[in-house]
């Protein structure tokens, strides 16, 4: 290129960065609107995803995964019949690719979940063992998983769904063999694998005051007067249009902080009967505006999680065959009202 035209390309450059019309130049970055998590950070909580192995070939997918949110979950990746897979064979490569991912984007991780009923290997549940054997297993299993992610997992759902709608307990394979006293147990073996860990009992349909929410309460009450260590209550809040909002939040989430316990909603989707209509996708976005305004009015709610962020990878239309819709972001990942919802909850 001749000297001349050289520099005219160079003052043409210099004048579009002066201008802020480049890619990448701080007038740029200034301009670009705060993330959610950026929104989340100034009231000292966290918004967060899950995500799922699968998913994470899809670029348009992870990028933004990487940058709207600072707390991550594996959908699946750290669940038992993932991690071990047959007995004391222990796989960490979908957990381990998920906290990778997030370190990498300066994420934190809630890790998901050590006890459950559901997705246990074969090997677990198709034989019987005894109270003796089984307790084994379960300690083996949670102090294996929690010394692999020690230091590296802001929080543990350490026991996953415990109760029935009517607040009496599951009757799981670990409920029937080894009694209440699994949950205590299964805290105080993650607690010595991991000191620092948040540990998190988890649940679906105790985002509202009532029988479920109530025997949280008061197993909570419980195992501190054992001083068992337990810091937070997960609402999963997995919410449908069709059976109503939890008015009862914000009350709810502040009698877990009288007892000094941190809340979170770790799960949150809100689901309709399909098709979205703009008046459903209305009502969704004020869903998702009241129960952020409602954890932003409890001083420890520490955050929320949605279950995924769009409705490319929702689990909904799978196990609700016709419902769907749930997530702040569609299917080709553009943001929906409920994405302005949250935004102007958080502002
Ligand atoms: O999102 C998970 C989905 O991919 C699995 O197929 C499903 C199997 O039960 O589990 C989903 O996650 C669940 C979570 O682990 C616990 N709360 C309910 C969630 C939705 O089912």
């Amino acid at each position: 290129m001749p000297k001349n035209r050289l520099r005219l390309v160079g003052a043409l450059a210099t004048a579009l960065v002066a201008a802020g019309l480049t890619t990448g130049t701080p007038a740029q970055a200034h301009d670009r609107p705060a993330t959610l998590a950026e929104l989340a950070q100034r009231h000292g909580r966290y918004f967060g995803s899950a995500t799922d192995n699968p998913e994470l070939t899809d670029t348009a997918y992870t990028a933004l995964l990487g940058s709207e949110f600072d707390m991550i979950t594996p959908g699946n990746g750290m669940k038992w019949y993932a991690t071990e897979p047959q007995q004391g064979v222990f796989d960490w490569t979908n957990g381990d690719e998920i906290v990778n991912l997030a370190h990498k984007n300066h994420q934190r991780v809630r890790a998901h979940t050590l006890v459950w009923h559901s997705q246990l290997p074969g090997w677990l549940t198709g034989r019987e063992w005894t109270a003796d054997e089984l307790r084994a297993v379960l300690k083996k299993h949670i102090q294996t998983e929690v010394r692999h992610y020690r230091g590296k997992v802001y929080s543990w759902d350490v026991v996953n769904e415990a109760f029935n709608e009517d607040g009496t307990y599951r009757e799981t394979l670990w409920y029937k063999m080894l009694g209440p006293g699994y949950i205590a147990d299964a805290l105080r073996w993650a607690h010595q694998a991991d000191p620092h860990a948040k540990l998190y009992l988890n649940d679906y349909n105790i985002e509202a005051v009532g029988p479920k929410s109530d025997a949280y309460y008061q197993l909570a009450k419980d195992l501190q007067a054992q001083h068992v260590p337990l810091d937070g209550i997960g609402l999963q809040a997995h919410l449908a249009l069709q059976y109503g909002y939890p008015t009862t939040l914000e009350d709810n989430l502040r009698r877990f902080s009288r007892l000094g316990l941190d809340t979170a909603l770790t799960e949150v989707d809100i689901r309709m009967i399909l098709p979205a209509t703009e008046e459903k996708q209305a009502q969704q976005a004020d869903w998702y505006r009241d129960l952020t305004k409602a954890c932003l009015a409890v001083r420890r709610c520490v955050g929320i999680t949605v279950w995924d962020y769009t409705d490319k990878y929702s689990w909904i239309p799978a196990f609700f065959p016709g419902q769907g819709a749930a997530l702040p972001w569609d299917e080709q990942l553009r943001p929906k009202p409920a994405y302005f919802a949250i935004r102007d909850a958080l502002k």
